[in-house]
C-alpha cells in the first residue's frame, strides 16, 4: 500500500483465525491504531491534522482504504448536533497516482419521525400525532464496542473524543462481474469488497444507525437505519424520514452541471414515429438549469448525475457521480405547512458559504431549524443556476414503520411491549457515471 504521512497502517492479529477469515482486528487505545490483518480492504487510520489538514479543534478520523485497483481516502466528523458527517472524501482511480476530490461535505441534515393518526389509548390527541426531529442538541452519538462491529471491523475514536464513536468494517459484496464462456475456456470473475463506517445517533427511544459505505467499483451508499424500541405511542404507524446533504465536488468543486436522467417509454420523439415498441433514454439539464426539486418516478428510473464541465475522461464524457435513491426505503410526502420540504426527492441548489449552515441565521448544522425556513424559502426560492457552478444536492428517503408483533419481546402481552426493532433502511446511492474510462475491476474482457 502507498503510505501517506500520518497514516498509521494496521498490524496483524490473527490469533485463532482461519486461514478462511479476514482477520481479526486489535482492540486499542482512542483514535490511534487499528487492525484489520489480512483484510482484502487494506485499511489505514490517518491523523486528521497532518495528512488532511483538518481544523484540530474538530472531532474528526480519517481513513485510507486500499483496495485491490482503487482507493478512497476519506475524513469523518463527529458534529455536535448532526452527528456523523463525511468531509473531504477522494477517490484515486486505477493506475494513478493523483487523487480526486468527489465529495467536500455530506451527511444527514435531519431524521424526521412522524406519526400517523394516534392512538387515543395512549392518552394523546389522535389529530395531533408526534412529529419529531431526532437529530438535535439532545441527541449524542452512542459508543460502539467490539461486538457491534463483530469480526472483520474495529471501533475508532474520533480526534478529540475518548469515546469509540465510529465502527469500521470490511465486507464481501459479491460478485461484482463476471464471464463464462466454455465454448472459448474464458472463465472470470470479481468479488468486490467495501468498506462500512457507522455510528449511532441515540435520541433516547430510538437509535439511528448513520453509515456511509465505500465501494471498490467507485460508489458510495448513504443509508439511515432506524432502530431501537417502542412505546406505547410508536405502535402506532410512523416514518422514519432523513433529510441528506451532499456537498459534491467532482474533480474539484468548480465548473460542475447538475443533469437530470429519466426512461421514456414510448418514446415521444424518435427515428420510428408511433411504434410502441421504441423507447429512449433522456438526458438533460437538471430543472432546465436553475436551483429547484425533483421527483423521483420508480417507472422512469429517475436519477440526477452531477458531471464536470470541463474534466472529461478518454472517451470525452464529462466525468460525473449519479444518484440514484435506495429501494428498500421509501419516497414519504406529507402535506403540513412545515412539511414542504418532504414533497420531492432531490434538491439541487448552488454551493454559497452561507448556505452551509454555519452561520446565522441559516445556521441548520448547529440547531434544529425546520428545512422549510432555509432551504424552500430561501435556498431554492432565488432559482440560481446550478450547471458551471459549485452545486450541492439534497436527498429526502425514508422508511416506514408498521410495528408489529415482530417488534414485540417473547414475554409481551396485551399493550406492553418490551421488544426491540428491527432495522429500518433508508438513503440512497452515489455511483460513478463517466468518470472512470473503463471498468475499474480489473479491466476485464470477454476475449479468451
Ligand atoms: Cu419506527
Amino acid at each position: 500500500m502507498k503510505r501517506l504521512t500520518g497514516c498509521h497502517v494496521v498490524s496483524a492479529v490473527v490469533a485463532s483465525c482461519s486461514a478462511m477469515c479476514f482477520g481479526q482486528i486489535a482492540a486499542d487505545a482512542g483514535g490511534t491504531v487499528t487492525a484489520m490483518a489480512n483484510s482484502p480492504c487494506g485499511v489505514s487510520v490517518c491523523d486528521p491534522v497532518t495528512t488532511f489538514g483538518v481544523d484540530p479543534s474538530l472531532k474528526t478520523a480519517c481513513l485510507m482504504i486500499q483496495f485491490r485497483h482503487t482507493a478512497w481516502r476519506i475524513c469523518l466528523e463527529i458534529k455536535p448536533v448532526k452527528g456523523l458527517w463525511l468531509r473531504q472524501v477522494d477517490f484515486r482511480r486505477p493506475g494513478e497516482a493523483n487523487w480526486t476530490r468527489v465529495i467536500k461535505e455530506a451527511g444527514m441534515v435531519d431524521i424526521y419521525v412522524r406519526y400517523d393518526e394516534n392512538d387515543p389509548t395512549c392518552g394523546t390527541d389522535p389529530c395531533n400525532p408526534a412529529r419529531l426531529y431526532d437529530l438535535n442538541p439532545f441527541a449524542s452519538m452512542d459508543e460502539l464496542v467490539s461486538a457491534d462491529v463483530g469480526r472483520g471491523g474495529f471501533t475508532l475514536a474520533p480526534r478529540n473524543e475518548t469515546k469509540r464513536m465510529i465502527g469500521v468494517e470490511c465486507r464481501d459484496r459479491g460478485v461484482a462481474w463476471l464471464c463464462k464462456r466454455p465454448p472459448v475456456g474464458v472463465d472470470r470473475r470479481y468479488r468486490a469488497q467495501e468498506v462500512v463506517v457507522w455510528g449511532v445517533s441515540d435520541s433516547g427511544n430510538y437509535d439511528a444507525i448513520i453509515q456511509y459505505t465505500f465501494r471498490e467499483d467507485g460508489g458510495i451508499e448513504f443509508r439511515y437505519g432506524a432502530t431501537g424500541f417502542n412505546g406505547c405511542t410508536d405502535f402506532t404507524p410512523h416514518m422514519h424520514t432523513g433529510l441528506w446533504h451532499v456537498d459534491i465536488d467532482v474533480a474539484g468543486p468548480a465548473d460542475d452541471c447538475a443533469m437530470e436522467s429519466f426512461r421514456e417509454d414510448p418514446a415521444t420523439v424518435s427515428a420510428c414515429p408511433g411504434s410502441p415498441y421504441v423507447s429512449r433514454e433522456v438526458e438533460q439539464l437538471y430543472n432546465g438549469g436553475v436551483e429547484g426539486a425533483l421527483d423521483f418516478d420508480l417507472q422512469k428510473f429517475t436519477s440526477v448525475h452531477i458531471e464536470d464541465t470541463v474534466v472529461v475522461n478518454r472517451h470525452g464524457n464529462p466525468v460525473g457521480f449519479e444518484f440514484v435513491p435506495f429501494f428498500e426505503g421509501g419516497q414519504p410526502r406529507h402535506t403540513g405547512p412545515d412539511e414542504q420540504w418532504t414533497l420531492h426527492n432531490f434538491y439541487v441548489t448552488k454551493y454559497k458559504p452561507a448556505e452551509t449552515g454555519y452561520t446565522s441565521p441559516d445556521d441548520w448544522q448547529l440547531r434544529s431549524i425546520n428545512p422549510d425556513n432555509y432551504l424552500i424559502s430561501k435556498f431554492l426560492a432565488d432559482q440560481e443556476g446550478v450547471c458551471g457552478e459549485d452545486v450541492v444536492v439534497w436527498c429526502v428517503a425514508g422508511a416506514l414503520h408498521t410495528p408489529t408483533d415482530e417488534d414485540r419481546h417473547s414475554t409481551d402481552s396485551g399493550a406492553t411491549s418490551t421488544g426491540v426493532t428491527l432495522v429500518h433502511w433508508s438513503g440512497f446511492n452515489l455511483g460513478p457515471h463517466n468518470f472512470f474510462d473503463y471498468n475499474p475491476l480489473g479491466d476485464p474482457t470477454f476475449l479468451p
